[in-house]
């Protein structure tokens, strides 16, 4: 296994995106001084000279990739080229380089989307090519299976060790509240937030409310990322989760109690489901001895209060885009 000194330098891709900002947290709580990030604006990840030139000058010797262009069901619909593209490149760039320069460990993360629509639950890593893939989001789904053979390639090929571990659906501080790119936690946060301030008489949630979702919060993630950089070293996906599944149904109604919401819930079926439900297996990393110790109850409580005291609305919401560039800057290049 790996010895993560102090003065390890962990390279954080995406390091201002949901996950990248809990790792940071984290990895700055555990005393590690020598992080190293880049702005997405200083750093296009997609382009494979200005990632080589970064390696060639920063050499990390421990990679963290977070950095995605990520979204919620409606997102992955719309702009399903920029998520395949952007991620394929993230991936392809940022692992290659990774070995080019002799990294020592790289985690590199994905999504519980890679899992077949259908496949039994819950989810097991071996499920992954067993089935088809949820139309919504398989050219995301797509780009995070190919990051994971990527890997594994360069694992089998060159001894390099680099991991990939799956997370449920997240949430948490500097999530993502734009209502037609974000997830469905972060929306109905804010919808049954803006609909008791302005005193509205209905939320409107997506779907049939049927599906059924696993949240993780981000901390957690965060935590399992080390437990998992410290202690894992084999190919394939390992599953990163509560271990809890909840109805969206269920879901709203814990939202709207957590916000002190009166009025009425009702359900947008012009909106799709997706995923039926999407339950993650855990077994092999409780078994290697890590848990998440986030109440959901209590993770909602502490992220609504982070969106009323800190979410600032980000630019121009979800629209036809006239070009394809337009398209790519507008909707979120969120990274994880
Ligand atoms: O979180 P979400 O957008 O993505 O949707 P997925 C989860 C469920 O919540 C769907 C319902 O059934 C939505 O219809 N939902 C209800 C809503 N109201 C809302 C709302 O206001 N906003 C949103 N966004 N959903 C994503 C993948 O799938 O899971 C990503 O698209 C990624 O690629 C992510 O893998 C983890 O959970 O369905």
């Amino acid at each position: 296994m790996i010895d993560l000194a102090p003065d390890t330098r962990i390279y954080v891709a995406g390091h201002r995106g949901l996950v990248g900002r809990a790792l940071m947290r984290k990895l700055e709580r555990e005393g590690f001084t020598d992080l190293s990030t880049r702005t997405s604006q200083d750093l296009d990840l997609r382009d494979q000279e200005q990632v080589g030139s970064f390696f060639e000058r920063e050499r990390p010797e421990v990679v963290i990739l977070a950095a995605a262009r990520v979204g919620g069901i409606l997102a992955n619909d719309t702009f399903p080229a920029q998520f395949i593209y952007d991620n394929l490149m993230i991936a392809a760039n940022v692992i290659h380089a990774s070995y080019e320069h002799g990294v020592r460990k790289l985690l590199n993360l994905g999504s519980s989307c890679i899992y077949p629509k259908f496949a039994s639950q819950p989810l097991r890593e071996n499920a992954l090519l067993t089935g088809p893939l949820e139309p919504t989001n398989r050219a995301y789904a797509v780009a995070k299976i190919a990051a994971i053979e990527l890997c594994d390639s360069y694992r089998r090929q060159y001894g390099c060790d680099f991991i990939s571990a799956m997370p449920t659906n997240l949430y948490g501080p500097h999530d993502n509240f734009n209502l037609e790119t974000s997830h469905v936690l972060a929306a109905l946060i804010r919808k049954f937030y803006e609909a008791r301030v302005d005193g509205r008489p209905e939320v409107v949630v997506w779907g049939s409310g049927t599906p059924r979702r696993e949240f993780l919060h981000v901390d957690d993630l965060a935590d399992a990322c080390l437990f998992l950089l410290a202690n894992f070293s084999e190919p394939g996906p390992i599953n990163v989760g509560s271990g809890k599944d909840i109805s969206i149904q269920e879901l709203a109604v814990l939202i709207k109690e957590v916000v002190g919401y009166q009025g009425r819930i009702v359900f947008d079926a012009s909106k799709p489901d997706g995923t039926p439900r999407k339950l993650m297996d855990i077994s092999r990393l409780s078994t290697a001895g890590w848990q998440a110790s986030t109440d959901l109850r209590e993770g909602l409580v502490s992220t609504l209060d982070w969106y009323r005291r800190a979410w600032k609305p980000p630019d121009t919401a979800l629209s036809p885009p006239a070009t394809a560039r337009q398209a790519a800057d507008r909707s979120d290049r969120a990274t994880h």
